[in-house]
Formats: C-alpha cells, sequence, structure tokens
C-alpha cells in the first residue's frame, strides 16, 4: 500500500468489494476503510483512538477471513448466513461471541453512513465551508446515535482539531478543487450502493442492534 492517501484508491478498493451480483467482499471493504485510516493517522494523534478501533476492527474481520473458516467470511452475505445458521452471534446482550463478524461489520457499517454524509457535505460545501461543522453535523445524524455521552464529547474535541477545508481537497491527492469535487461525485454512489445493500441485509435478518 502507498504511503500518501488518495481519494482515488478508496474509491477503487469500494468499487473493487461489490460484485457483478451485488454481494460486498469483506477483504475490499475492509482494504477502504485500511486506506481512511490511514488519513486519519496523518491528521495527528487526536484521532489515535478513533483509529485504532477501526484497526481493530479490521483486524477481527481479518482474522476471520484468513482462518479455518475464511471461505465464509468471502462476502457480506454468506458471512451473515454462515454466523446465523451456526448461532455465532450475540443478538441480545454481549455472551459468548462478542466479536462476531457480524457485529464487527455493524460498526464500520454505521461509519460507513458518517462517511458518505461527510463526503457529501464536502462536495456541496462552498470555500468558507469548515469541516469540523461538516463532520459533526455528519456525525450527529449517524454515529452519533450510537455512541455514549463520553466518546460523543471525544469526538467532538477531535473534530476542532479538523484541518480545513482546502487542506482535506489536497490531501486526497485528486488533482485541483473541480477535478476532487468531480471524484466525490463519483464515489458517492458507490459507497451510498455498498451502504445500501449491507443496510437491507441486516434489516432483512434483525441485525441493525446488535450489541
Ligand atoms: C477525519 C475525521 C475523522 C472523524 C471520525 C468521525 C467518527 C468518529 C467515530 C468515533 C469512534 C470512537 C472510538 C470508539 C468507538 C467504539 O466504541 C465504537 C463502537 O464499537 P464497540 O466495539 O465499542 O461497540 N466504534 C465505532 O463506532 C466505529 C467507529 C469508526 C469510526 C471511523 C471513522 C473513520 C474516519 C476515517 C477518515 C475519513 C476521512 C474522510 C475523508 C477522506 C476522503 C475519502
Amino acid at each position: 500500500m502507498a504511503d500518501t492517501f488518495s481519494l482515488q484508491r478508496v474509491l477503487e478498493t469500494f468499487r473493487s468489494s461489490l460484485s457483478e451480483n451485488k454481494k460486498v467482499y469483506i477483504k475490499y471493504y475492509i482494504a477502504g476503510w485500511q486506506e481512511l485510516v490511514s488519513f486519519m493517522n496523518s491528521l495527528g494523534n487526536v484521532f489515535s483512538f478513533i483509529s485504532k478501533d477501526v484497526v481493530s476492527k479490521i483486524q477481527i474481520l481479518e482474522n476471520f477471513l484468513s482462518g479455518e473458516n475464511g471461505s465464509y467470511y468471502v462476502t457480506i452475505q454468506s458471512m451473515v448466513k454462515y454466523e446465523l445458521d451456526n448461532d455465532l452471534v450475540d443478538l441480545t446482550k454481549r455472551g459468548s461471541h462478542p466479536e462476531s463478524g457480524c457485529r464487527t461489520l455493524l460498526r464500520l457499517h454505521r461509519a460507513l453512513l458518517w462517511l458518505e454524509l461527510f463526503l457529501e457535505r464536502l462536495r456541496t460545501s462552498t470555500e468558507d465551508g469548515k469541516t469540523s461543522v461538516m463532520c459533526s453535523d455528519a456525525y450527529n445524524e449517524s454515529l452519533a446515535q450510537h455512541h455514549p455521552w463520553l466518546i460523543r464529547k471525544a469526538v467532538g474535541v477531535a473534530f476542532c482539531a479538523l484541518p480545513g477545508r482546502d487542506t482535506f481537497f489536497n490531501v486526497m491527492n485528486a488533482g485541483d478543487h473541480t477535478q476532487v469535487v468531480a471524484l466525490l461525485g463519483e464515489s458517492l454512489p458507490l459507497i451510498a450502493e455498498v451502504y445500501q445493500i449491507t443496510e437491507d441485509l441486516y434489516v432483512k435478518n434483525h441485525l441493525l442492534e446488535l450489541p
């Protein structure tokens, strides 16, 4: 993986995560998150409590994928079926399967909604737009509902340390502002599609509130 973040690569990994028949490959889904983590790390230590959590979740899924039952973890769809069929998910409270693939992926899935909402704000923002406001508005509409008070406060502090809009655009390594906006316009429907497919699957299987 190259050191510098590029929005193009995030786009490519999420694109690769979708199969022709709309299955979502876990390998590429977590590769997309890995790219975002490397971006977050470049923003400074304030964000390390966030990136550590994402990294540990990526690791849990990677371990399943490379483990003896790895073939069941190729797609989100096959993982859900396998874990449910074999009673490998704590459905109402954490017990003998506190770190199932289903509950781990659900945390990333919720964060993907935050990403989608944030990037849409960034895409349509004007020059005087504040990234901290875009981030926290997107957060309040998504992840915040699943976080306790203490985490919401810590996240609020981290948002204040965010670089400005210009830096964000530059760090995406996708050319000038117009080109970044175009690429965001291309990325967002893909991210939204991956999100929606996962959401529908979780709704159908009553998995949206996994502890
Ligand atoms: C760049 C700004 C980053 C802003 C991130 C906003 C989201 C804040 C999330 C806060 C997570 C706090 C740490 C721990 C939370 C866990 O308790 C929680 C639940 O897990 P569990 O096991 O306790 O039940 N974990 C989560 O909710 C997962 C949180 C994942 C957050 C992922 C944020 C990833 C951000 C990536 C940088 C994106 C930069 C966007 C621009 C790039 C352009 C493509």
